[in-house]
């Protein structure tokens, strides 16, 4: 499938004509961006749709014009595109991974080759350690430092991989092996279990009588790069996406064991045996032993627990925080569940910058069986969003209101906003429109919040917003995004307790902000709050992200009670009904 780097040629082409000074360049870059974002988007093969019906059938996509379907023609023929290579020629820098640095857009890119001649990563680290960036026209100090705080950012998120990304492509090899017919029994563990927000490496155990032969099918999937190791029970391999993964095959009898400790987490681990140890076992990834040296662990995890006199938890609760206490009292908590959720409470349409209409993103929802979504677009001040003013919302709302007659309650839309906090704590759209609606979830998106301003400062436009009685719903509340910027300062439990005192649910966003994630949400959640787990959705496909967000809620402890899409709609209504 070449749709991934196709769109990926067609946004680095967007970034070059951003530097050209013709005419029309401004059109071009906004048609390349297009036609981008469509195939990015687009659910078949961009092959399939070309040899279907030629660059005919390309051009109906949206944003696709003749000549860039010439390109992707060229590009499907010959793997290359003529355009794109002269782009390069003429631009000589990496445009890709320099533009992929937080703080460092396609016209600051150029700056830094002239000036500096900045070619990569590394020459970008250079000018930055010699503090060459900031003496730039245009630069100055906070740029520096924001571009240095968006490489360390880069560096430290290095070798591990988004579950977002990295769990999917695990369960499609344990579906694989178990098609395969040569394993009894197959599952997931390590971190990727624990649902950590990123893995490092991917641990895949199966009960198998054919253990040698396992390995053989594993090795020589389509999706392994190269082996690093291979053995009759174990298998390391290198997969083409960037993530090592490892398989390994066990006994019926060890198998619990195994789970357990290939669950980890280490600590969690470490406890557990210190317990084992009390009791005279010991317990290793084979078995948990008695006096005898007898074996008395068993197939499933849970007769590990329950011989140690604990309580089974869920994998997520696995980090050493105190769930060892917890299960020895037999109090561990019922957390939320993927089955509890009712809606999406955080949506975005092509009105502004999704890709979806609102048909699409409500016909979607049904077809995962919620019973509400809030449709929360943005708000003008957010201009590269392509936020809406107060006449925007009020034209769109009656369209949405016609929709909810023709769902006929299959299927509610909560008319809301993604109301964007401005820098004195205002929200960003008329009072009286927002008193209208069912579900305000109130943002920030000041880019530079981490250098720009304090804590106190933060701190305080959150609780201005929410003072104002008129947001529901506080979106993604530290601004962190994973990978790319750290949370800004602010004073969660402050925040926490002015949520509170206005009825305001935090925000766990699921996409690859996980904000709140686990330890801010267990910072909160003393206080008497509820919160919302939403995907953000820009598209349908990103509903698909709520389990990242339930199970990060689960990470945090967090039981159904405590979730306001949890809630059926006319508890939910009540609980943030209009202010
Ligand atoms: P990751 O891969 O960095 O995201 O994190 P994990 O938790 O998946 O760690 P990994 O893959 O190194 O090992 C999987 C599990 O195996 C880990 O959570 C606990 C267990 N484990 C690995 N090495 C040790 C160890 O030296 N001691 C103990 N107690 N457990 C270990
Ligand atoms: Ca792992
Ligand atoms: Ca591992």
């Amino acid at each position: 499938m070449e749709n991934k780097a196709i769109s990926e040629i067609l946004y680095e082409i967007a970034d070059f004509l951003g530097l050209e000074d013709f005419p029309t360049a401004r059109f071009e870059v906004r048609a390349y961006k297009k036609a981008a974002l469509t195939i990015e988007t687009l659910q078949e093969p961009i092959e399939e749709v070309y040899n279907k019906g030629g660059t005919a059938a390309l051009m109906e996509l949206p944003g696709v014009g003749k000549s860039i379907a010439g390109l992707i023609e060229e590009y499907l023929k010959t793997g290359k595109s003529k355009k794109y290579e002269m782009m390069k020629k003429k631009y000589p820098f990496d445009m890709r991974n320099l533009t992929a640095v937080t703080g460092l857009g396609a016209k600051k890119a150029l700056t830094l080759y002239k000036k500096l001649g900045v070619r990569n990563i590394d020459d970008l680290k250079r000018a930055i350690d010699t503090h060459k960036v900031s003496k730039l026209e245009g630069f100055g100090e906070k740029s520096e430092e924001v571009i240095k705080h968006g490489l360390e950012m880069k560096e430290s998120s290095k070798g591990r991989m988004l579950i977002i990304d990295a769990l999917p492509a695990a369960e499609a090899i344990v579906e694989k092996l178990r098609k395969s017919g040569l394993v009894e029994k197959v599952m997931i563990a390590g971190s990727a279990r624990r649902m950590r927000e990123t893995v490092g490496d991917m641990d895949i155990l199966a009960i198998s009588k054919k253990a040698p032969e396992v390995m053989r099918f594993f090795t020589s999937l389509p999706e392994v790069e190269s082996i690093l190791s291979q053995g009759p029970t174990k298998a390391t391999v290198w997969l083409k996406m960037g993530i090592q993964c490892d398989l390994r095959a066990l006994e019926p009898e060890s198998f619990g064991a195994a789970v357990q400790y290939f669950t980890g987490s280490r600590d969690h681990n470490v406890q557990v045996r210190t317990i084992a140890v009390k009791l005279g076992y010991k317990l290793n990834e084979y078995g948990l032993f008695d006096r005898k040296n007898k074996n008395v662990g068993g197939v499933e995890e849970e007769s590990i627990y329950e011989k140690l006199g604990m309580q089974w938890m869920p994998p997520e609760m696995r980090e050493a925080r105190g769930e060892v206490e917890l299960a020895l009292r037999h109090k561990i908590p019922k957390l939320v569940e993927m089955s509890d959720i009712k809606g999406d409470l955080h949506t975005h349409t092509k009105e502004t910058d999704g890709a979806n209409s609102i048909q699409e993103m409500a016909a979607a929802a049904v077809g995962l069986g919620y019973k509400y979504i809030a449709t929360t677009n943005h708000t003008k001040s957010l201009v590269i969003a392509k936020g809406m003013d107060e006449k925007g919302f009020i034209e769109y709302f009656k369209r949405v209101d016609k929709l909810n007659d023709d769902l006929n309650g299959e299927l509610t839309i909560l008319k809301g906003a993604e109301v964007d906090i401005l820098r004195n704590g205002k929200l960003d759209l008329d009072k009286n429109i927002l008193k209208e609606m069912d579900c305000v979830v109130g943002a920030t998106h000041s880019r530079l919040a981490q250098v720009d301003v304090g804590k106190e400062t933060m701190t305080d436009r959150a609780i201005k917003a929410m003072d104002t009685g008129l947001v529901h719903v506080l979106a993604h509340p530290t601004g962190r995004i994973i990978g790319e910027r750290e949370q800004f300062q602010i004073d969660l439990e402050k925040v926490a307790e002015v949520a509170e005192r206005n009825n305001v649910a935090l925000e766990i966003n699921a996409s690859n902000r996980m904000d709140l994630n686990d330890t801010n949400i267990m910072l909160t959640s003393k206080y008497k709050i509820l919160y919302s787990i939403a995907t953000d959705a820009h598209r349908t496909q990103n509903y698909m992200l709520m389990r990242y967000g339930v199970g990060t809620a689960r990470r945090g402890w967090l039981t159904k009670d405590r979730i306001l899409n949890a809630m059926p709609l006319d508890k939910l209504r009540k609980l943030i009904g209009k202010r």
